[in-house]
């Protein structure tokens, strides 16, 4: 078993219910939920737009290869309608995103985990720190606690559920 934390967010359509079906699918496809964060509306992080969105951090142990779940929240995301845009950032239903793969360190033409700019990112970190703020990055070598305390990062993150 493997354990995958990932980063949900989105700030298109009706987000809190996406983030569940979201949750619904990964359930099905990937494995069994371990935790979730609260949710969080935090402002868009690098670039601008009138909507904001939620995010959350959930955990599942998994059978499944990283690529293979690569490909199954590629697929969660087309099924709740996200439209990728070139090469920019952009307002979404849903976008789904390995953080963490055990504490692999992986570095694919697809795939870079742990996730290359969670430690530029409150919109990341706040909500990892509620399920793991021990959990050593094993590239940074930091714990997650102390990474958002040296986060630069101002963007606005505030508690939107439980
Ligand atoms: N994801 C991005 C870019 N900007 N901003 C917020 N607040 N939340 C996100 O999940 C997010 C973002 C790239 O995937
Ligand atoms: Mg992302
Ligand atoms: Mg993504």
């Amino acid at each position: 078993m493997a354990r995958v934390y990932f980063l949900l967010g989105g700030n298109l359509d009706d987000r809190e219910r996406i983030l569940s079906e979201a949750i619904l699918k990964m359930k099905s496809e990937i494995g069994e939920l371990v935790n979730c964060s609260s949710i969080y509306e935090t402002e868009p992080w690098g670039f601008d737009h009138d909507l904001n969105f939620l995010n959350q951090v959930v955990v599942f142990d998994t059978r499944l290869l990283a690529e293979k779940v690569l490909d199954a929240t590629q697929q969660i995301e087309k099924d709740l309608g996200r439209v990728r845009k070139k090469d920019q950032y952009s307002e979404r239903t849903i976008d789904i995103d390995i953080l963490f793969y055990e504490d692999q360190i992986i570095s694919t033409d697809r795939l870079v985990v742990p996730h290359p700019r969670l430690q530029e990112r409150l919109f990341a970190l706040v909500p990892m720190v509620d399920v793991a703020p021990e959990l050593i990055h094993p590239v940074e070598m930091k714990s997650i606690r102390e990474l958002l305390v040296e986060c630069p990062d101002e963007m606005e993150v505030k508690k939107f559920k439980h």
